[in-house]
């Protein structure tokens, strides 16, 4: 079989990436085409830190009902950078009967000499070049940066390496990510996709990126130059709350990152939830039915009864009116953070699970478990929280929130709904 390899991070995937993969199927009678989803730099990751997981995830969107073509994970589940030459290798000795076209842009092309190993890629793969800025002078394609041709170059390259390089000229192609991101990263107005989103970005993508909230950057105050300050705000939270408070409130957000990481959202967004969730927890319990008092907040009879359970009703007001926070839905996550509700946002559910699998927790039962369960199904970490939760308040007979017990539920109808006996 002939087969195309497409690699790149894809941070995102966009239309063009889509065109190329059918242009150069076509153009080279290719019977499959491979999306290769480049890995993370250890300790540098990609622009905007979007994770591996998501930018995976994004591709089979993207492809999703493409015929022939299909995305490879191999780089994704590596923990070292994997360079071009291994894996075309592997590629090659794993499947010695098929033929292999390694897609680049133009300007890899040129640069293709300062690749680890180029001798041993030209060996293994052909190397097709994509153009993008072609410039006609004098009736030959230069290449504005090099001086030269594509089709110059591919033949010195040929020359060189003894390998098999082909150009491929197409109409200049318009997007890359880095523009996309540029346009995303920009919105003022989270909802407000412009138009050129939607011709560059697979929908599928683009909805994927809004229900994500990827590329948002998000600011205090939204549409000002001021960013979430994390630094200033973990500060400002050591001074009011206990040291042991304080410790478990890092070890919030640190685990809200790792599970947003896993569950392809916003890592910031989630790690300020993290950061802010407990904000109130250390305000003595006059104050929280003042404050609740004084800007109209609703006081169940629950929360009359057991008052700690404001703090996160006056935590998530506070993250709005002391902190700056104008993201709803790092307020509302705070603001259901203890009982939870029933079919939580994926950023509270996050948080919810977060804040009880910590990794400074260690009173709890069943913590390894849920801990396992938190990485594997989200929804299943949720309902088993609930349940000990629950288990827990009847012991100590505490008054319990019927909002706690219809997110139970909730959870426990999806779990036992997915549950099959054969
Ligand atoms: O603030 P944290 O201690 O970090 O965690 P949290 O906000 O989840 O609060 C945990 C406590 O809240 C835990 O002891 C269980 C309790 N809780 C959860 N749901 C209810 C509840 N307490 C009462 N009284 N009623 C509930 O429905
Ligand atoms: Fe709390
Ligand atoms: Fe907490």
């Amino acid at each position: 079989m002939k087969i195309g390899i497409l690699g790149g991070t894809f941070n995102p995937i966009h239309n063009g990436h889509i065109f190329i993969a059918k242009k150069a199927m076509e153009l080279l009678h290719l019977d499959k085409m491979i999306f290769l989803v480049a890995g993370e730099p250890p300790h540098k990751g990609v622009a905007e830190n979007t994770s591996r997981f998501a930018r995976n995830e994004m591709v089979k969107l993207a492809i999703a009902g493409s015929e022939g073509i299909s995305s490879s994970d191999f780089e994704i589940f590596s923990v070292k950078k994997d360079y071009t030459y291994k894996t075309v290798e592997l590629l090659s000795k794993e499947y010695p009967l098929d033929e292999f076209f390694f897609i680049i842009g133009e300007d890899s092309l040129f640069a293709f000499e300062s690749w680890m190993h180029p001798e041993i890629i030209a060996k293994y793969v052909t190397i097709v070049s994509f153009g993008r800025k072609i410039k006609y002078d004098n009736g030959a394609k230069i290449n504005d940066a090099y001086g030269i041709s594509p089709e110059e170059k591919a033949k010195a390259l040929s020359l060189k390496y003894q390998g098999n390089f082909l150009t491929l000229s197409t109409e200049e192609l318009p997007y890359s990510s880095s523009e996309i991101r540029d346009i995303l990263l920009k919105r003022e107005d989270i909802d407000d996709f412009p138009d050129s989103l939607h011709e560059m970005l697979p929908e599928k993508v683009l909805d994927f990126i809004l229900e994500r909230r990827l590329y948002e950057k998000f600011a205090l105050i939204r549409g000002s130059e001021r960013t979430f300050d994390f630094d200033g705000i973990t500060e400002t939270l050591k001074g009011v709350l206990k040291k042991k408070r304080f410790i478990h409130t890092l070890g919030v957000a640190d685990t809200c990152a790792a599970l947003a990481e896993r569950y392809c959202l916003n890592e910031e967004i989630t790690r300020a939830a993290g950061l802010l969730h407990d904000n109130a927890k250390n305000i003595p319990t006059e104050s929280y039915f003042e404050i609740c008092a004084e800007n109209d907040l609703d006081v169940t009879e629950a929360e009359k009864k057991a008052p700690y359970l404001l703090h996160a009703k006056v935590g998530a007001f506070l993250a709005k009116a002391k902190y700056g926070v104008v993201d709803s839905g790092i307020i509302h996550a705070i603001s259901v953070h203890t009982t939870g509700e029933p079919a939580m946002d994926l950023l509270s559910e996050i948080l919810f699970v977060s804040d009880y699998i910590e990794p400074n927790r260690n009173k709890a039962k069943n913590l390894a478990e849920i801990r396992e369960a938190a990485f594997y199904d989200l929804n299943l970490a949720t309902y088993m929280i609930l349940s000990d939760t629950l288990d827990y308040l009847r012991e100590t007979k505490a008054e319990i929130d019927e909002k706690t017990e219809e997110t139970y539920r909730y959870y426990k109808k999806i779990i036992d709904d997915k549950r099959t006996l054969y």
